[in-house]
């Protein structure tokens, strides 16, 4: 499920795909940036030359551990330099990683572990050893170093790693992205967002997130020669000061946070005027809420929105103030394809997004069945999502047509939770909808058809913690009901269960 060879070598002759590997790249970027600051965090900065050594220094050692190319290498870690380090480490030995977040617990890491036959496990400590009981573990602070040795590395157009998909299934989907692919994507970004040496970007949200990874994220400022600065947390109260420390220039948060954000800015007293750009994305930014940006933390706004599989749409630094607050921005590449179709499968300017191009996957990996309804047999991937296209290209979300809960950012598969309430045996049935919240944008509500005496609400809470699941997929209210409203070919009718809140 990869691109054509007529289209790859359509995307290497426009310069997309420059046969560049994540290796070779920071090998460069020390040649060009040694002693500049890469890595910023409050206990740790490390400059170009560092990561790059220490990248090596790791790669040394987890192959002589016995990590291999082509292996999968389950990576869960916090905001922390070495996060980076273990990734250029991996992709120097050609071993993928596949990016958990911090939240995931035993029911998301284990499977992530067996579904990718995973070799290793790298976790923050020795508690998380636990998710993955069968899988050997290599814990945050004990990491294997060793004096570099000769690897021959991977080739540009092979799979770098897996990304994690929101998902709209029983089980997460992976993504699996190349070196050329994911590369061109955030050095695109990075011109987008003007990131030169002496840029400073805040990695405020989790770093295994594809946002802040490569929208321009921590590579794409790490490909302009930028400094990022890794906060532990998002919160004000954590990231303020270490805006006015390190005077960061840009940061990405979700709309949740930039609420947040606005509402500190206001008491403050912390310096703010180094920020220049306020991105923000992963759900769609109320228009009230982004005329505020401006004015009250003083720096400009752009919206983004972005996929794990590919498209990323920008506002640019340049659009009128109408486009930047009432749009989700337009793709970074001329050549990715923007097709919209209506409810009968006519082109349109509203509808249902699907896309294909130069940095959008073809097919999730090892997910045939999946594949065959998530792509058109063309190649383009359906999003899900329903968007509204301008005159002058950019895109307005409107809605969703996939099942998933978009809550603050955090995506959740609404038949994922729905399976694990299906275990407890007082559970006939579940079925897990948005519903509206005016901080979060949505929440999810669980509605259930119990046998006999339903459970209490802190019970049902206890039992899909007990089951592993991470805190942000546990429904934030549960109802309970005779039946579900259905549709009319007798499927269960979440629009009508949304609609009931
Ligand atoms: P994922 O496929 O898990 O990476 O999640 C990507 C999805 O997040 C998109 O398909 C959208 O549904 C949603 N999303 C991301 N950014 C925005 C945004 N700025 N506005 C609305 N929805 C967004
Ligand atoms: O929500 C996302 O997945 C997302 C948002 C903004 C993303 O993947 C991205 C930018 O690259």
């Amino acid at each position: 499920m990869h691109w054509s060879d007529d289209e790859a070598a359509r995307y290497r002759a426009k310069g997309y795909w420059r046969g560049e590997t994540f290796g070779r790249m920071l090998r460069e970027l020390a040649e060009a940036h040694g002693p500049r600051p890469a890595l910023i965090s409050p206990e740790a900065r490390w400059t170009f030359r560092d990561l790059d050594e220490r990248a090596d220094r790791l790669a040394a050692g987890l192959g002589a551990a016995g990590i291999r190319p082509g292996d999968r290498v389950v990576v869960q870690l916090p905001n922390v330099p070495e996060f980076h380090q273990v990734c250029f480490a991996l992709f120097r030995l050609g071993a993928l990683p596949v990016f958990a977040l911090p939240a995931h617990r035993s029911a998301e890491i284990s499977y992530f572990c067996e579904f990718t036959e995973a070799t290793a496990y790298i976790c923050p400590d020795a508690g998380h050893r636990a998710f993955a009981p069968k899988t050997p573990a290599f814990v945050l602070g004990e990491l294997p170093e060793q004096d570099p040795a000769d690897l021959p590395g991977p080739d540009p157009g092979d799979v770098a790693f897996l990304q994690l998909s929101g998902g709209s299934t029983g089980l997460p989907k992976l993504i699996p992205r190349t070196h050329d692919d994911y590369i061109y994507s955030f050095r695109a970004s990075a011109e987008i967002c003007r990131l030169r040496p002496g840029s400073v970007y805040l990695c405020a949200l989790p770093a295994a997130h594809n946002f802040p990874m490569s929208s321009p994220g921590v590579f794409g400022a790490l490909s302009a020669g930028a400094a990022s600065v890794l906060a532990p947390d998002p919160s004000p109260g954590t990231c303020f000061p270490l805006i006015e420390r390190e005077r960061v220039t840009i940061a990405a948060l979700v709309p949740p946070l930039a609420l947040l954000w606005l509402d500190a800015a206001a008491g403050t007293t912390y310096d703010l005027s180094s920020l220049e750009v306020l991105q923000v994305g992963g759900a769609k930014f109320g228009q009230e809420a982004a005329k505020r940006v401006r004015p009250e933390l003083g720096c400009l706004l752009q919206q983004v929105f972005g996929m794990a599989e590919g498209l990323v749409n920008y506002t640019r630094l340049d659009d009128d103030e109408e486009t930047v607050l009432s749009t989700q921005g337009r793709p970074i590449s001329p050549d990715d394809e923007i097709r919209i179709l209506d409810d009968d499968g006519r082109e349109s300017d509203h509808g249902h997004l699907l896309t294909r191009g130069p940095y959008t996957i073809r097919g999730y990996w090892r997910a045939d069945e999946h594949n065959r309804t998530a792509f058109t047999d063309d190649g383009f991937y359906r999003t899900g999502d329903i968007v509204r296209r301008t005159p002058s290209g950019h895109l307005i979300v409107e809605g969703r047509a996939k099942d998933q809960i978009n809550r603050g950012g955090e995506k959740i598969a609404g038949e994922e939770v729905e399976n694990h309430l299906l275990a407890h045996p007082a559970v006939h049935d579940a079925s897990v909808v948005a519903v509206p919240d005016p901080y979060l944008g949505e929440r999810a509500c669980a509605y259930l058809i119990c046998r006999g005496e339903p459970p209490t609400r802190a019970e049902l809470r206890a039992f899909l913690r007990e089951r592993g699941i991470a805190a942000f997929k546990i429904p934030d209210r549960f109802e309970f009901v005779d039946a579900f409203p259905q549709t009319a070919v007798g499927k269960v009718s979440k629009r009508h269960l949304r609609e009931r809140t």
